[in-house]
C-alpha cells in the first residue's frame, strides 16, 4: 500500500488542479517584460515632448514633471492652478444661484412627503396620503405610508419666476428633463425620513447631499417632538440654515397650535440656535 502512495505523488505534481496558483514565470520572461515596459514608457515620453510646456500653460497642472522647475515655469504652473480653481468657483456659484437644495426634516407623520408632493406635483392632498403617494420611491413605502428612503423631487421656476407647469409624462426622467429645460431656477427637495428607525438615512441626506437649507416640518397638533429637536440639532451642528413650516393647522385645536408656536419661538431664541 505504502509503495503505491509514493508513486501517486509525483503524478499529482505533474498535473496541477485549476485551483492551484500558476507556476512562477522564468526570470528571463520577467526581464523581457520589464524591458518591453521600459521601452514603451520611453516611447510615450518621446511622443509628447511638449508635455512639460503644456503643464506650465495650465493645461494639466497635476501632471508630474521631470527635473526641478525654473521660476518662470513655477509661476506659469501656479497660474494654471488659479485658472482651474476659478473654474470650480464659477461652477459652484452657478449651482448656488440656480439650484437650491432643501432638506425636508421633522417628526414622523408631520407631513413632509405630503408637502413635497403638493409643491412639486401641483396636487392637493386629501388628508389620507394622496399627495405623498406621488413622491414615494418604493412599494413598501406606499403600503405603510412611511418614508424609509431619500426622495428627491424638483420644482422649476421660469424667467417670470412662475412655477414651470408639469407635462403629462410617463417617466420621472422625462418630467425632470422637461422641468430642467424650461426653468431658470430649480429647487430640489430632499424628502427625508421622520421615524427614529431611519435616522441614519436622514443623517446621510443631511451630511452627504449637502442641502443649502433645512425645512423643518412641525405638525401644529403634534407640538415639538424629541425627533424634531434631534433633526434641528443636527442641522445646527452642520451649520445648515433652517426654516420652519407648520402643517396640519386644519386639524389642530387653536390652543394647541398656539402652544406649538410658543414652544418653537422659545427653542429658536435659545442660546446656540
Ligand atoms: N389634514 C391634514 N392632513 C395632513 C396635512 N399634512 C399631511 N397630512 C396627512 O398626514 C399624513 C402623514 O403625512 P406624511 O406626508 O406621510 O408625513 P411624513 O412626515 O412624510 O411622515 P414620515 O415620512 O413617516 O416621516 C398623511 O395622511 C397626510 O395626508 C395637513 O396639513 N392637514
Ligand atoms: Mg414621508
Amino acid at each position: 500500500m505504502e509503495s503505491s502512495k509514493k508513486t501517486e505523488q509525483p503524478e499529482l505534481a505533474k498535473q496541477p488542479s485549476k485551483e492551484q496558483p500558476k507556476a512562477p514565470r522564468s526570470l528571463a520572461d520577467i526581464l523581457d517584460t520589464m524591458k518591453l515596459e521600459a521601452k514603451n514608457s520611453a516611447q510615450a515620453k518621446q511622443q509628447d515632448p511638449l508635455e512639460e510646456i503644456k503643464e506650465g500653460e495650465g493645461g494639466n497642472p497635476t501632471a508630474t514633471t521631470t527635473g526641478p522647475l525654473t521660476k518662470d515655469q513655477e509661476d506659469e504652473e501656479s497660474k494654471g492652478f488659479e485658472r482651474q480653481f476659478d473654474k470650480i468657483d464659477s461652477t459652484l456659484s452657478v449651482r448656488e444661484e440656480n439650484d437650491v437644495r432643501i432638506a425636508v426634516i421633522g417628526n414622523v407623520d408631520s407631513g413632509k412627503s405630503t408637502l413635497v408632493g403638493v409643491l412639486t406635483k401641483c396636487v392637493m392632498d386629501d388628508g389620507r396620503g394622496s399627495a405623498r403617494s406621488k413622491v414615494f420611491n418604493f412599494d413598501h413605502e406606499q403600503k405603510n405610508g412611511r418614508t424609509s428612503s431619500i426622495g428627491q423631487e424638483i420644482m422649476g421656476f421660469n424667467d417670470d419666476a412662475k412655477q414651470v407647469e408639469l407635462e403629462r409624462t410617463t417617466s420621472k426622467n422625462q418630467e425632470w428633463s422637461h422641468i430642467a429645460t424650461n426653468s431658470k431656477k430649480i429647487v430640489t427637495f430632499l424628502d427625508l425620513c421622520g421615524h427614529e428607525k431611519y435616522l441614519k438615512t436622514t443623517m446621510f441626506g443631511l451630511v452627504g447631499l449637502m442641502p443649502d437649507y433645512s425645512m423643518i416640518i412641525v405638525g401644529a397638533n403634534m407640538g415639538v417632538s424629541r425627533m424634531t429637536r434631534e433633526h434641528l440639532g443636527i442641522s445646527l451642528a452642520l451649520k445648515v440654515p433652517i426654516f420652519i413650516v407648520i402643517t396640519k393647522i386644519d386639524l389642530s385645536p387653536p390652543e394647541v397650535y398656539e402652544k406649538t408656536k410658543e414652544t418653537l419661538v422659545k427653542i429658536l431664541r435659545a442660546p446656540g440656535c
